[in-house]
């Protein structure tokens, strides 16, 4: 490891890689311009809130940047990558991609996690590379591969079942379920508002705002209780970007006035009539526009999280898992050829935080995610996409060692807690190999909060440390780099 970084980033703590780095740069700068041949490919980095977006892509810039720890890159192992730069993004209309702030806050100290998102935002980092076929070489020299990274809320893709669902179908679906456990005790207030509501009464702004404020706590306590994340939606109430706060949003279920109908004027026609703009203005250009346009997608899954709540949050993730895959099998879905008529080529799933286990659980991980995405679709059903599942860290907060525990010699983690910083070393406990061997409490496993970023990562001259960042790296944009 190595020693701290200062506060203001890892060129402070390493002058010399500072140099270093400069001078690399000056170089990236001319082999961009000397390459001939240029092309780009849209990636698309998503996962439900908390899944690991933000830490994947920092440290998948910054291991694309210094370009050590890509031993499963093949452009990368053969010594074809030449360079790694961020350059203007394309879409000025989009948020970017925080990296350096992301960055600061791993570099601080104590080394931190970077804050939530909750909204898309994009990068461009373009890869200067020797094409590996000898004669594609003489023809192009050198080749510039661009990455567009595009991190974005996977809750956005569950509006997908929304465009073919009418304002009364989406209102009786979501009270139905709020009526039964287990989300019966979260929506409990709200469904009580519900009940209290005269939906045929003449619309007001108050009320309809009181109503949507009441649903979105229902789905904010839902999110962060850590259960039910299979259907929380609308995706922008959980999820809002760049429409926190807006009229677009103030909305909610209702129930069916008595009679099964609305007048002009009443509070369900005003509410429907929000719902219909929200699905044309929010959703439809969202998948039109944006999720069209993405050649490949890695979708981030937190596995260990919801095992460590137990067989029902694994079940839950599951079910939540099968909605969100619906956007990537156009083919099955007219919804959505209606609006792309494109399919992804490549879709990987990775279970993040595999820091959490030692190396000889990592294949029981990505198989255990590997049957809640497909246990009820067969993966043919992707249609010519290739997908995949692995398990990754983007960053290792930990290191394997071997300790003893009850009189026997036992894989262990160390590191740093995130409480005080203090050195730990802690037995992980065993995942079980099928769901069905999930206790129903969950609980047998490290608190996967439990450790801090590693310190000096920002400042590693190889790269963010990680485990099969590389191989996740190799599925998206090998080909590309061949
Ligand atoms: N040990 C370890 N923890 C990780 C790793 N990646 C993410 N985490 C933990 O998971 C938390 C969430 O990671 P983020 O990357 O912020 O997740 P996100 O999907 O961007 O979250 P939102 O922006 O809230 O949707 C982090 O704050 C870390 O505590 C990893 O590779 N190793
Ligand atoms: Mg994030």
């Amino acid at each position: 490891m190595t020693g701290r970084p200062a506060a203001t980033g890892m060129a402070a703590a390493d002058p010399a890689g500072l140099a270093d780095r400069l001078a690399r740069l000056g170089d990236t700068t001319r082999d961009l311009a000397r390459a001939a041949f240029e092309d780009t490919v849209r990636i698309g980095v998503t996962g439900l809130s908390r899944a690991g977006k933000t830490v994947f892509l920092t440290s998948l810039v910054h291991n694309l940047i210094h370009g050590g720890r890509l031993a499963a890159l093949s452009a990368a192992a053969e010594g074809r990558l030449i360079a790694a730069m961020l350059r203007p993004q394309p879409d000025p209309a989009m948020p970017r991609f925080d990296y350096e702030a992301h960055l600061a806050a791993l570099a601080g100290d104590p080394p931190a996690w970077p804050d939530s998102t909750r909204r898309s935002s994009q990068l461009r980092l373009s890869l200067s590379y020797r094409p590996g076929n000898f004669l594609v070489r003489q023809f192009r020299g050198q080749a510039v591969l661009n990455l567009d990274l595009v991190d974005y809320p996977g809750e956005w893709l569950f509006d997908l079942a929304l465009l073919g669902q009418s304002y009364a179908d989406w209102s009786a679906e979501v009270l139905a379920d709020c009526r039964r456990p287990p989300r019966a005790r979260l929506a409990a207030d709200w469904v009580a508002l519900v009940d209290a509501t005269n939906a045929g009464a003449a619309a007001d702004d108050a009320t309809m705002r009181q109503a949507a404020a009441a649903y979105t706590a229902y789905l904010t306590a839902a999110r962060d209780a850590g259960t039910g994340l299979s259907r929380l939606g609308p995706g922008r109430f959980v999820s809002p970007g760049e429409l926190a706060g807006s009229p677009m949003l103030a909305f909610a279920p209702l129930a069916l006035p008595t009679g099964g109908r609305a007048r002009r004027g009443s509070l369900w026609a005003a509410m429907q009539d929000r719902y219909d703009l929200y699905r044309d203005r929010v959703v439809r250009p969202f998948f039109r526009d944006h999720f069209a346009r993405i050649d490949r997608q890695i979708v981030l899954v937190d596995v260990l999280t919801a095992l460590n709540h137990g067989q029902a949050a694994v079940a839950d993730l599951g079910a939540g898992l099968n909605r969100l895959l619906k956007a990537f099998r156009p083919g099955r879905n007219s919804l959505l050829s209606a609006l792309t008529g494109r399919r992804v080529e490549t879709v990987v799933f990775a279970a993040t935080k595999a820091d959490h286990l030692p190396a000889d659980q990592h294949d029981r991980l990505a198989d255990l995610l590997r049957r809640l995405l497909f246990e009820r679709i067969n993966q043919a059903a992707f249609q010519g996409a290739a997908v995949s599942t692995l398990a990754l860290a983007a960053l290792r907060a930990t290191r394997q060692t071997r300790a003893r525990l009850d009189g026997a010699m036992v894989e262990c983690l160390t590191g740093h807690t995130l409480a005080d910083g203090r050195e730990v070393v802690a037995w992980p406990g065993e995942i079980p190999a099928r769901p069905q061997d999930i206790p129903a409490d969950g609980g047998t496993l490290v608190d996967i909060r439990a450790f801090r970023p590693p310190p000096g990562a920002p400042g590693d001259a190889r790269g963010m440390a990680h485990l099969r960042l590389d191989h996740a790296l190799d599925r998206l944009i090998g080909d590309r780099l061949a």
